[in-house]
C-alpha cells in the first residue's frame, strides 16, 4: 500500500519534501493546515525549518508568517519556531517553544476567535496568501481531495492561496473518506445567506476539498502519525468540577430547562473537560449529540456506548490509545461522525440556533464572572483564545471551568479582577471549580459576586477576596460593580514580585 494519488497530474507533481520546501520563500504567508494536534503537514514544515537553519548559519534571514488551523504539532510548530523561522503567528498555539518565543517578544502572534479566520482572509483583512500545505489523506482522479484528521481551515488554503503543496499521508486512515463535510456556501456580504444547517448531524456540503490542479506545485507522501498526546488521569479536582457539573445538568434537566438528551455539548481540550466528558457516560442523559470543535477521548468514548448519537467537529484530538481504537474500528464510527471547516464548526449562527451547551477551560474568572482565558499575569499567553469565545457568546449555557488555585495554591483563579478578559460577564453565565458551582444567570454584578466568593474560591484566599469585596462595597468610586482601581489586581502584581497571590 501507498499514498493514493490517483489523478495523473497531480502524481506527476511528486517529489521529495527537501525539493517541496525549496519553493517556499522567505517572507511568504503559508497557509498550513492543522487543529489540536490533527491534520498538520509533518515532513515539509521539518524540510523547511532545515533550510531556514542552514540560511541562518550562512547569515542569510529567512523566516515565514504561519497561519494554521488552531494548534499543530512539533514536527511544525516546534521545528520552524526551533529555527527562528516563524515572525507572525495566526490564529492559535500550543508549542512551549512558539509560546516561549511570543513571550520573549520575538514572535508576532495574533489571537483570534477561530470562527473568524475564514471570513477574515476572505475579506482580505489579513493579506495574501501565498502558499498552502495542507495535508490530505487521498488524492481522487478527479484532483479533488479527501480531507484528513482536521479540516480547520484548509478549504480557504487551498481557495485563497497562489500555490499550493500537498502531503499524502498514508498513516491516515483511508476509511476517512466519506466523514466530512466540506461547506461551500459562504459568501461576502451583501451576498451571505443563511447556513442550511438545523440539526448537528445535517450534511450541508461534500465530502471532498476542491483544489485547482494548476496551483499545485509539490505533491509530497508522507506516512506519519499526528500528535497523539496521552491524557492525564483526572485528579480529585478534575473530577469534582465534572460532579459539580454534572449536578447542575440533572437539575436542569429535572426542572424543565434542558431536554433530557441535554442540547449539543461542546467542550473544550484538557483534562477537566475530558473528566466531564468521562463523568457524562454514568449519566441518565441520551442519546447526546455534540456540536464542538475537537473530539477527544471522552467523546470517543461515549460514541462508542451509544450515549452519544452523533457529533460534529473540525479535528480529533486523541491519546494514541483513541486514535488506535478509531482507526481499527473507522467503520463503526465513520456514519456517526461528521468533520467540517472550523468557520463552520464554531459558526455563531448555528451555535445559537442549535443552543450548544458550551464547557470550556479558564485560566482565572473574577468576583463578576469575567474570565480569562488566554494571559497569565495579564500579559504571558499560554494558548489562545480559541473557540472559547465563539461558544460562549452564542450558547445556550456557557460554562467556565476550573481547579480553585494554581501553581500548587500560590496563585487562586478566583480573583478581584481578571488581569486580562477574553469573555465579558455577560458571555459567562456558569463557573465551577473543586469548591461549587456558582449559577449566574440572571444576577446583577453584586449578587454574581456573592455567589461566586461563597461557591467557588479556595478556603485559603476566601478570607482575602471577601475583604478586598467588602473594602470595596465600602469605598467604590460606584456602587454597581464595586472596584478599587489600585488595588484589583494587587493579588497578580504580589505573584509577579513575590511568587505568591497570598498576603
Ligand atoms: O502551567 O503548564 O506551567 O504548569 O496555566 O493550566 O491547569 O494545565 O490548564 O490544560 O485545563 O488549560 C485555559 C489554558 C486551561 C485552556 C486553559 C497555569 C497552570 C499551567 C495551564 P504549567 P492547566 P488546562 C476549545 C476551546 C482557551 C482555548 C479554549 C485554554 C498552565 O483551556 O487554552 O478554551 N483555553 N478553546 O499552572 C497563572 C492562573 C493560572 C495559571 C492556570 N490563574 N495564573 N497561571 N495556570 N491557571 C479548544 C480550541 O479552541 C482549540
Amino acid at each position: 500500500m501507498t499514498a493514493r494519488i490517483a489523478n495523473p497530474a497531480l502524481a506527476a507533481r511528486v517529489m521529495e519534501a527537501d525539493a517541496a520546501a525549496a519553493l517556499i520563500e522567505p517572507g511568504n504567508v503559508v497557509g498550513m493546515s492543522g487543529f489540536t494536534g490533527s491534520g498538520y503537514p509533518k515532513a515539509v514544515p521539518q524540510a523547511l525549518a532545515a533550510r531556514i537553519e542552514a540560511a541562518h548559519a550562512a547569515g542569510d534571514p529567512f523566516s515565514i508568517k504561519v497561519w494554521t488551523g488552531a494548534s499543530t504539532g512539533p514536527e511544525l510548530d516546534g521545528a520552524l519556531a526551533k529555527a527562528k523561522g516563524i515572525d507572525f503567528r495566526l490564529p492559535y498555539n500550543s508549542d512551549p517553544i512558539a509560546r516561549e518565543q511570543i513571550n520573549a517578544g520575538t514572535m508576532q502572534y495574533f489571537d483570534m476567535h477561530l470562527s473568524q479566520v475564514a471570513p477574515m482572509a476572505w475579506e482580505g483583512f489579513l493579506g495574501p496568501l501565498d502558499v498552502a500545505l495542507v495535508e490530505v489523506t487521498a488524492i481522487l482522479p478527479d484532483g479533488s481531495l479527501v480531507p484528513s484528521s482536521s479540516v480547520g481551515n484548509n478549504k480557504t488554503w487551498l481557495d485563497r492561496a497562489d500555490k499550493v503543496i500537498l502531503e499524502v499521508n498514508h498513516w491516515q486512515n483511508p476509511a476517512l473518506e466519506g466523514m466530512h463535510d466540506i461547506y461551500y456556501g459562504t459568501a461576502l456580504p451583501p451576498n451571505r445567506v443563511p447556513i442550511p444547517l438545523v440539526r448537528p448531524d445535517d450534511r450541508i456540503g461534500q465530502p471532498t476539498l476542491r483544489c485547482d490542479p494548476a496551483k499545485v506545485i509539490a505533491v509530497v507522501k508522507t506516512d506519519c502519525p499526528d500528535r497523539n498526546l496521552p491524557f492525564k488521569a483526572p485528579d480529585a479536582a478534575a473530577k469534582a468540577i465534572a460532579a459539580h457539573l454534572l449536578d447542575f445538568l440533572a437539575q436542569e434537566v429535572k426542572v424543565g430547562r434542558l431536554p433530557r438528551s441535554l442540547l449539543p455539548l461542546q467542550s473544550g481540550v484538557g483534562n477537566i473537560a475530558n473528566a466531564v466528558l468521562a463523568g457524562l457516560a454514568d449519566c441518565p442523559f441520551e442519546p447526546m449529540t455534540a456540536y464542538t470543535e475537537v473530539l477527544q477521548d471522552g467523546m470517543l468514548d461515549l460514541l462508542a456506548s451509544g450515549k452519544l448519537r452523533m457529533a460534529s467537529a473540525t479535528a480529533f484530538s486523541l491519546s494514541p490509545e483513541a486514535a488506535h481504537a478509531l482507526n481499527s474500528d473507522m467503520a463503526r464510527f465513520r456514519d456517526r461522525i461528521v468533520l467540517r471547516p472550523q468557520e463552520i464548526s464554531n459558526h455563531p449562527e448555528l451555535i445559537r440556533r442549535l443552543g450548544c451547551i458550551a464547557m470550556n477551560g479558564m485560566i482565572e474568572a473574577d468576583i463578576y464572572g469575567n474570565v480569562n482565558s488566554t494571559q497569565l499575569m495579564g500579559s504571558r499567553i499560554q494558548n489562545g483564545i480559541g473557540g472559547s469565545g465563539d461558544f460562549a457568546r452564542n450558547a445556550y449555557i456557557s460554562i467556565f471551568m476550573a481547579p480553585s488555585t494554581a501553581k500548587g495554591g500560590a496563585i487562586s483563579t478566583i480573583v478581584p479582577q481578571v488581569s486580562h478578559v477574553d469573555h465579558i460577564d455577560q458571555d459567562v453565565q456558569v463557573i465551577v471549580t473543586e469548591q461549587g458551582l456558582a449559577d449566574l444567570r440572571g444576577l446583577a454584578p453584586k449578587q454574581r459576586a456573592q455567589v461566586v466568593i461563597e461557591k467557588c474560591v479556595h478556603p485559603d484566599y476566601r478570607a482575602m477576596l471577601e475583604e478586598y469585596y467588602s473594602r470595596a462595597l465600602r469605598d467604590s468610586y460606584g456602587k454597581h460593580s464595586p472596584s478599587l482601581l489600585g488595588q484589583s489586581l494587587a493579588w497578580h502584581e504580589r505573584f509577579v514580585r513575590t511568587g505568591s497571590m497570598r498576603g
